[in-house]
């Protein structure tokens, strides 16, 4: 998908899941994080344990108790 973030007003979030370890942890995560309406796109680094979230007008707190509810806690960073 092309980028359109200038015109959509999409915005990064980035959380810290210290937890996560490995392909199962970063699908989990994913998978929640993308059934969140307003969530364009998820990207999981493992090394870092961080998670960028691309979304459109979405609380942190709501994209925090996605993960949650994938299984790990998770906590916001500054982008
Ligand atoms: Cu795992």
């Amino acid at each position: 998908m092309r980028s359109t973030a200038e015109e959509e007003h999409v915005e990064t979030q980035i959380f810290s899941v210290p937890a996560m370890h490995c392909g199962h942890c970063k699908a989990a995560v994913t998978q929640e994080l993308e059934a969140v309406s307003g969530v364009e796109a998820v990207d999981v680094d493992l090394d870092t344990k961080l998670v960028t979230v691309q979304c459109d007008g979405l609380e942190d707190a709501a994209l925090v108790a996605a993960i949650d509810e994938a299984g790990y806690d998770a906590e916001r960073v500054a982008a």
